[in-house]
């Protein structure tokens, strides 16, 4: 299977407009009202990680993908994914901080919040406007193996990839 990745995240995490920013197009961040597969990107509404009536939905979803982001929004001081969230599911996980360009962006409380959801894999510091991680993202995407992101992450650990 192609490496392909579905976005994870509640209302206004980020998940249309960084799915726009990586694959570089214009598509409208309407509210998402379905799933929306988009090349190698599954967007998600945020209803489907709000309302547990749509958890069976996420779950035979993630079965279609390789990968599995993880969005949280750098303003944000809630996590609204329970505690270590990405071990329930057999897909990579990626962590991503969203927004980090923005005036109340507070990136450290983010990664120790989104850390508590993501117990293990990397978290990549992000913004669609200045563009800032997306390249990280692709190239954990085009990973295929655990220790082959592992590796990727541990060669370009920086401020943004943790
Ligand atoms: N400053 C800033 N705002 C962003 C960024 N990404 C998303 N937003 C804003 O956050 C809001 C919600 O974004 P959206 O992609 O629709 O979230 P979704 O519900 O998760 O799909 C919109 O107003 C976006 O413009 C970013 O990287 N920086
Ligand atoms: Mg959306």
């Amino acid at each position: 299977m192609r490496n392909r990745v579905m976005m994870m995240g509640p209302i206004g995490a980020g998940k249309t407009t960084l799915t726009n920013a990586l694959l570089e197009t214009e598509s409208s961040a309407t509210k998402t009202q379905t799933l929306s597969y988009r090349d190698w990107i599954v967007d998600t509404p945020g209803e489907y990680m709000e309302n547990p009536y749509y958890y069976k939905t996420i779950m035979a979803t993630a079965l279609e993908v390789t990968h599995l982001i993880f969005l949280f929004d750098a303003t944000s001081a809630k996590l609204t994914f329970p505690p270590g969230f990405s071990q329930g599911f057999t897909k990579l996980p990626i962590g991503v901080i969203t927004k980090s360009d923005h005036p109340e962006a507070n990136v450290e409380r983010a990664i120790r919040i989104l850390r508590m959801a993501l117990p293990k894999g990397p978290i990549v510091v992000t913004s669609a406007v200045t563009r800032k991680g997306l390249e990280h993202i692709k190239e954990l995407v085009a990973c295929s193996t655990t220790q082959a992101m592992k590796d990727y992450a541990e060669s370009h650990s920086s401020e943004i990839l943790i």
